[in-house]
């Protein structure tokens, strides 16, 4: 019986000693210290031998089973700690790697360009207006002069709400309410949205206007010309040529359009301009003493310019892109460009 035990103890050790791995440990734990162990068998017929025998070979079988479970307790230890450190090993990340590159969000076209004409007025002295989107047709055309049979108020042009609510055309109306509300002199751009029921590829319902005025006393078509040539050069290129033609618009008298010289020919004629070297970027005038009647400004002591242009036409011409529509599909391939 005793060289059996000292067998199970080399054995044991053997086995023990040799384990990879927490699995194979605890394998070899089962195998000569488990239950069903011939090692726990032992113990148990100790009580039928010869009891002379008895104490020496009970204390034999305490050494070893002490031994063997120190030994397991050691190597599982041993084990422990080697698992550990391959994990740390395996896991281990070197944070002087590059990162993964978040790619970074970016302004909108249309802001980037309504931005750009912002701050050029803002250098010259304008103040920045704001008002509704939805409107009353009072603000939207009749303070604007825009007489009651005028096409561009009928349903197929204006997107009515209600009976006398409407999305505002134009951002003029905001310019109508500053000046119900202050008075000369005045210096305004009202940047916003604007909707008309109009959409094709360079026509879109929803879509951004900057307008804006001056007025003060003796404004004179040559303060509309010299603004409106700065803001262009500052806009578009200083070797720019810009134009002014004679136009017509309710709310301004004399009205004239803005064109600037094509910059995808610099004039010569192409694709983009139809032929003509010019692009026409801007609408503006004189205010008509009727508006000034109707916010209630004496026409007699003051005067000013207005003027309107639609971003989306800017940034379409400023970028050669031929269809409005890029601009609200929010198609990533598209805005990455900007
Ligand atoms: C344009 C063209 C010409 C304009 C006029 C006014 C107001 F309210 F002061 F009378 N605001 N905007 C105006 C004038 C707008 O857009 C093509």
């Amino acid at each position: 019986m005793e060289d059996k035990v000292r067998q199970i103890e080399t054995e044991g050790l053997q086995a023990i000693s040799s384990a990879q791995n927490l699995a194979a440990l605890e394998n070899a734990r089962i195998k000569y210290l488990g239950k069903k162990s011939e090692f726990t068998g032992l113990l148990r017929s100790l009580g039928t031998i010869d009891p002379e025998e008895r104490p020496k070979v009970g204390a034999l079988i305490n050494e070893v089973k002490t031994k063997l479970e120190q030994s397991l307790c050691h190597k599982k230890i041993v084990l422990l700690q080697s698992e550990q450190s391959k994990k740390i090993e395996e896991e281990k990340i070197d944070v002087s790697f590059p990162g993964k590159g978040i790619k970074r969000g970016r302004m909108h076209p249309i802001t980037q360009v309504m931005n750009e004409a912002k701050d050029i007025f803002l250098g010259l002295g304008y103040e920045i207006a704001e008002g509704p989107d939805i409107e009353t047709e009072y603000y939207n055309f009749d303070g604007l002069n825009i007489p009651p049979d005028h096409p561009s108020r009928d349903m197929w042009s204006t997107l009515f709400v209600a009976d006398d609510v409407l999305l505002r055309t134009h951002t003029s109306p905001v310019q109508i309410r500053v000046m119900k509300k202050r008075k000369a002199p005045l210096a305004i751009i009202a940047p916003g949205r604007v909707y008309r029921r109009d959409s094709d590829a360079t026509h879109s319902p929803v879509f951004h206007q900057l307008e804006g005025f001056l007025v003060d006393k003796k404004v004179t078509f040559g303060d509309l010309k010299g603004t409106l040539t700065e803001f262009l050069r500052q806009m578009f290129g200083e070797d720019k040529k810009v134009r002014f033609r004679p136009s017509f618009f309710p709310f301004t008298e004399p009205s004239a359009e803005v064109d600037v010289e094509c910059m995808m020919c610099k004039g010569k004629g192409c694709r983009l301009c139809k032929g003509t070297g010019w692009l026409e970027i801007l609408g503006s005038g004189m205010i008509d003493p009727n508006v000034f009647t109707a916010v209630g400004y004496d026409p007699e002591k003051v005067s000013g310019f207005a003027f309107g242009m639609g971003i989306e036409r800017i940034a379409m011409l400023k970028y050669g892109i031929d269809n409005i529509r890029l601009f609200f599909e929010n198609d990533l391939r598209f805005l990455e460009q900007f």
